[in-house]
């Protein structure tokens, strides 16, 4: 018979000494004091909320195993050992008795009062480094859901300059906000031979590129991840650009045009030691670039260009240019507590709005916020 509980795995999958299954719903005790024996021979109802008790699980099949149960106000936790098979099993046993089976973040999705604290909990998860993780905390506190509903109140009471100056820095951070999680990118090109591979190794701290003193030598897009300042980056070598390439060269040369067009920031990479360095155009005008004289260390009297100089072999101006690239990406970092919109499904809702607001729409415009605002059965990320 079909119970009013959920039931859901919260650890990872893997190898692990505990695993932790989260019992909610109408229904949650009920449904675990059926498997449940505590040592100390009381019913589960009558366990303290928020203390751990010891106790035996009476599985369907095989001998069950021993494990500590939490009664919270309003769910019940189980840990029990760790691995694939022994949660699996309890969470079999409770969908057997009625539980509904739940992945974590629509659980979390469902029984959160503040949707965009349930997102920034998911996206957590996927946080690579302290920085982005601490914007994440702040929206999981509230920052974001406290902006939201000031512009939602200057909406509807009409004051819209302050509507549309905290919804314009919402945007802006927008742009920083979607690239908590999904890495930015960075595409070195340049000539042949200039010492992009060179490069890439300093910026990684290791041999992660071949590198050799003939050009042609990187054929093939090779991306790898990093942090930079504590931004999530995803940097990629490409194939010397040269146009009489052909053959795998060429294919190589075309892979590095591709890649250069789905670039956040282009580095256009050069060779100090030529007086006049071939000039190298990107594509789709307008994306972000920088131009770096490596081999600075042979620069050439002749040369007069302007940019950042770099020398991969021994790291002198890599500092520079890893200060060049964070600024270019992120001109203008999120102060502590500030609100952060960092879900295509945000950034639709606030864009959809803005659109209501420039055709003089305000409550239009903070019913969609609103609405956005309220917790769905959908989680998009
Ligand atoms: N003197 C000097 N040599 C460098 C510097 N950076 C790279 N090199 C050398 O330049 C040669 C080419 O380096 P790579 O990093 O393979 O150059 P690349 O641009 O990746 O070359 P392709 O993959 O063939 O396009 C190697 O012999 C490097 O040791 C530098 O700053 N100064
Ligand atoms: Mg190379």
């Amino acid at each position: 018979m079909n119970k009013q509980a959920f039931v859901s795995l919260l650890t990872p999958p893997g190898r692990g000494a505990v695993a932790t299954v989260v019992v909610g719903g109408q229904d949650c005790v009920a449904c675990v004091a059926e498997r449940f024996d505590a040592a100390c021979g009381r019913r589960l109802d009558e366990l303290v909320i928020d203390r751990i008790f010891f106790g035996r699980w009476r599985s369907r099949e095989g001998p069950g195993e021993e494990l500590v149960v939490c009664r919270r106000s309003d769910w019940v936790e189980i840990h029990g050992h760790g691995g694939r098979a022994a949660p699996a099993s309890i969470i079999q046993d409770l969908v057997e008795d009625g539980c509904r089976e739940m992945a974590w973040p629509d659980l979390l999705w469902q029984t959160s009062a503040d949707p965009f604290a349930a997102e920034a909990c998911i996206a957590l998860t996927q946080a690579r480094t302290q920085r982005t993780a601490a914007i994440l905390m702040d929206q999981v506190r509230g920052a974001l859901r406290e902006q939201w509903e000031k512009v939602i109140r200057a909406l509807e009471s009409g004051d819209i300059p302050t509507a549309s100056a905290s919804m314009e820095e919402l945007t802006q951070q927008s742009c920083i906000g979607l690239h908590l999680i999904q890495p930015y990118r960075v595409v070195l090109c340049g000539p042949p031979n200039v010492g992009k591979s060179t490069l890439i190794n300093a910026l990684l701290g290791y041999q992660r590129s071949i590198v050799y003193d003939q050009p042609g030598t990187t054929r093939d897009v090779l991306t790898t991840h990093t942090a930079l300042e504590g931004w999530p980056i995803e940097l990629s070598d490409t194939a010397g650009l040269r146009d009489q390439a052909s053959g795998v060269e060429a294919e190589g040369v075309e892979r590095s045009r591709q890649q250069r067009e789905k670039a956040d920031l282009v580095l256009l990479i050069y060779d100090a030691s030529q007086s006049s360095p071939e000039v190298i155009l990107t594509e789709g005008s307008g994306q972000q670039h920088l131009t770096i004289y490596n081999k600075m260390d042979q620069r050439s009297s002749g040369l007069d260009g302007e940019g950042i100089f770099t020398n991969a072999l021994t790291g002198d101006g890599v500092g520079d240019l890893v200060k060049a690239i964070v600024e270019t990406l992120v001109p203008l970092p999120p102060r502590a507590g500030q609100a952060v919109p960092f879900t295509h499904r945000q950034v639709k809702a606030l864009k959809a709005s803005q659109v209501q607001l420039f055709s003089d729409q305000p409550q239009t415009a903070a019913a969609i916020l609103r609405a956005a605002a309220r917790v769905g059965p959908v989680v998009s990320s």
